[in-house]
């Protein structure tokens, strides 16, 4: 049974503008594709950052300051990891603290690991994960497989997404991005999802580590184009800025412009609206000119009214 709203997801962004989705339609009506491309393996445990993002968001439970994490969450485990940092032999990795864990927060990551170490398919986990939170949008893994985001660095070097976004403070220049992929296809939740529902929307999360994963999936794009008429995207990009990280940055590093016309080229085979906000209008043409239907409405979530206008307004842009 598909659900009538289905969108392409990131983080924060994403967890942001679902959580006002739900806000004008019933949850149990939309479903989300959650970029995995972040996900990494750490102290043995499996973490997925976006997934978790977005169900403790959902859930009521994030971080509001952070974006990411638990609320009123404590950091025993990481803090007890600083006895052994004097013994740590040099060329270990083991008990490093510089990706926090909090440790309400390892309890999630403990259990997805240990389920999946039984065979669980990550699509079966984060739907338990989503239950036990009391989460009822539907949330989807883009795949079961790994496809690990990997960025070149302007220095030649090449490192983890997470490498680059929390070790490094994204605050190095990058060459470009790649895909580690084990070659597992999108799921087929992830197909019908795309396929079936009444509306695709791309959330305001970053082109290019966020988003681009998921459309580097066999078919995705297919099917976006197949069906951009009824596709919207929520530009992450505003006044030249990005909403949260890293993305108007690497924009330009990649060779983009950061502004919404840029985001419109990205975007423009496979959907037919970009929603701007209002400080970019004077783009409105430029954004026609790349090949999208410029919707005008506020996009900075600041508070919930505004957020839920601006899910109402992308979801009438393709209705
Ligand atoms: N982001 C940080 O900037 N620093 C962290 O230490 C960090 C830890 C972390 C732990 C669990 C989790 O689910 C997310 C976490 N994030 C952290 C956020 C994450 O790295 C990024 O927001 C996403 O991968 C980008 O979408």
């Amino acid at each position: 049974m598909s659900r009538r709203i289905t969108v392409l997801c990131g983080g924060v962004g994403a967890a942001r503008f679902l959580r006002a989705l739900c806000s004008v339609v019933p949850a149990g009506e939309v479903t989300a594709i959650v970029n995995t491309g972040d996900d990494t393996d750490l102290h043995g445990l499996r973490i997925s950052p976006d997934l978790d993002t977005v169900t403790y968001t959902l859930a009521g439970a994030i971080d509001p300051e952070r974006g990411w994490g638990l609320v009123g969450e404590t950091w025993e485990a990481m803090g007890s990891l600083a006895r052994y940092s004097s013994v740590i032999p040099e060329d270990s990795t083991a008990g490093g603290t510089w990706f926090g864990l909090g440790d309400r927060d390892l309890a999630t990551h403990l259990y997805r690991t240990g389920r999946l170490a039984e065979g669980a398919l990550l699509t079966e986990v984060t739907a338990e994960i989503a239950a036990a939170w009391r989460v009822e949008v539907e949330l989807l893994p883009m795949s079961d497989g790994r496809h690990s985001t990997m960025v070149t660095l302007a220095d030649g070097g090449e490192v983890s997404f997470q490498d680059y976004f929390v070790r490094l403070r994204h605050s190095v220049p990058v060459a470009g991005v790649r895909f580690d992929s084990d070659g597992s296809p999108a799921t087929p939740r992830v197909l019908e999802a795309l396929s079936n529902a009444e509306v695709v929307v791309i959330a305001p999360s970053n082109p290019f580590v966020s988003i681009a994963p998921i459309r580097a999936l066999d078919g995705v794009d297919q099917l976006l184009a197949a069906r951009r008429e009824s596709v919207v995207a929520v530009s992450p990009i505003v006044g030249g800025e990005a909403l949260k990280g890293p993305a108007a940055r690497m924009a330009i590093e990649l060779g983009h412009s950061s502004d919404v016309a840029a985001v419109a080229t990205l975007y423009a085979e496979i959907a037919t609206a970009l929603v701007i906000d209002p400080v970019d209008e004077a783009l409105a043409e430029a954004v026609s000119a790349a090949g999208m239907r410029p919707v005008v409405v506020p996009s900075v979530m600041s508070d919930p009214a505004v957020a839920a206008r601006l899910a109402e307004a992308t979801i009438a842009a393709v209705q």
